[in-house]
């Protein structure tokens, strides 16, 4: 054969073989990229891609730069990106069930978190699967802390500040203690706090060392509220155009960053706090009034939620207890 013809019968055997097809995914995220969450999220893209050898490669958009997290679930359920991070209380308003890990005082240490997880995971699944998609990975947030601008003995001292809320319960609290709700997402949160837009809010130390919250806000009440969760899913028509050897490499990344992701939140815990005091804040735990007071409020809150999550609610609550 002729050295011409050997390459042209080469290139055509390149054109026929797809050597390597290489399938790109994007995958939206809230958080900032130095957040726990976002380094675990770039931790497992990594693993995808290093597991399917190179076949499956997701790019991570963190801060709430290609979505804002309340777009996040509904851009993966129709297929404008094959993967999403959501904040799993956010859907609650949608699915009662969602917001089962916010309802106050129900799980309150990492080894409750995780029963209350693997109580409600089958329904959480299903609920999931019912609208096209698969869930992939769940993490915690640190537990939740309330941040203000002044010191708080009572709940009565809540009235009339400006609250920022995450998700619906952050917002009823707001309502039910007096207080102005405002909506802000974490990546506009130290935008909102240096323009006073609000001055107090509940979240983690985290999110509070992201937003370099000590520029305005001086106490920190370690009230322990509840650990939300934070849920890695895909959209079920991807996943099916993934040969079988990437869906492994899927779901293998997968497990090894939920194992890490809790052990990464525990760790976080303890630093973000510290980060807390180091900025110069009064981090305490709540005074015995206003932790009254948060036990009512907490009550009112857990029997607003099981009235909303009706039969799946009880189921889930009911399996937790007996774990
Ligand atoms: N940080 C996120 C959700 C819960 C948390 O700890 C936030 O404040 O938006």
């Amino acid at each position: 054969m002729q050295v011409k013809s050997i390459l042209a019968a080469l290139a055509l055997m390149l054109a026929a073989t797809p050597v390597m097809a290489q399938t790109k995914w994007d995958l939206p995220a809230g958080y900032p990229a130095t957040n726990f969450h976002s380094k675990n999220l770039q931790l497992f893209a990594d693993d995808v891609k290093k597991l399917s050898n190179g076949k499956l490669e997701i790019t991570v958009h963190p801060n709430a730069s290609l979505f804002k997290v309340p777009e996040i679930k509904r851009a993966v359920q129709t297929g404008q990106v094959q993967a999403g991070e959501l904040l799993m209380s956010n859907v609650e308003n949608e699915m009662a069930i969602f917001g089962i890990d916010t309802v106050p005082f129900l799980a309150t240490s990492y080894d409750d978190a995780m029963k209350l997880y693997k109580a409600s995971k089958p329904i959480i699944e299903k609920k999931l699967q019912a609208q096209g998609m698969t869930l992939l990975y769940v993490v915690p947030w640190p537990a939740q802390g309330l941040y203000a601008n002044k010191e708080l003995k009572t709940l009565d001292d809540m009235k009339g500040l400006k609250f920022r809320s995450y998700n619906p319960t952050t917002a009823r609290i707001a309502e039910l203690v007096g207080a102005q709700p405002v909506t802000i997402q974490a990546a506009e949160l130290a935008q909102a706090l240096a323009t006073n837009t609000v001055n107090s809010f509940i979240t983690s130390p985290s999110t509070g060392r992201d937003s370099k919250v000590w520029e305005s806000l001086k106490y920190y009440y370690d009230v322990q509220a509840w650990l939300p969760k934070d849920m890695v899913f895909v959209n079920n028509d991807a996943l099916g155009k993934l040969d079988a050897a990437s869906k492994k490499a899927l779901l293998e990344a997968a497990a090894i960053a939920e194992k890490r992701g809790w052990d990464m939140s525990k760790a976080e815990a303890d630093d973000a706090k510290a980060a807390l005091v180091k900025g110069g804040m009064t981090v305490q735990p709540p005074g015995p009034e206003l932790a009254a007071g948060f036990k009512k409020l907490g009550e009112t809150l857990s029997a607003e939620w099981l009235k909303k999550a009706g039969a799946d609610g009880e189921a889930a609550v009911k399996a937790y207890k007996a774990m």
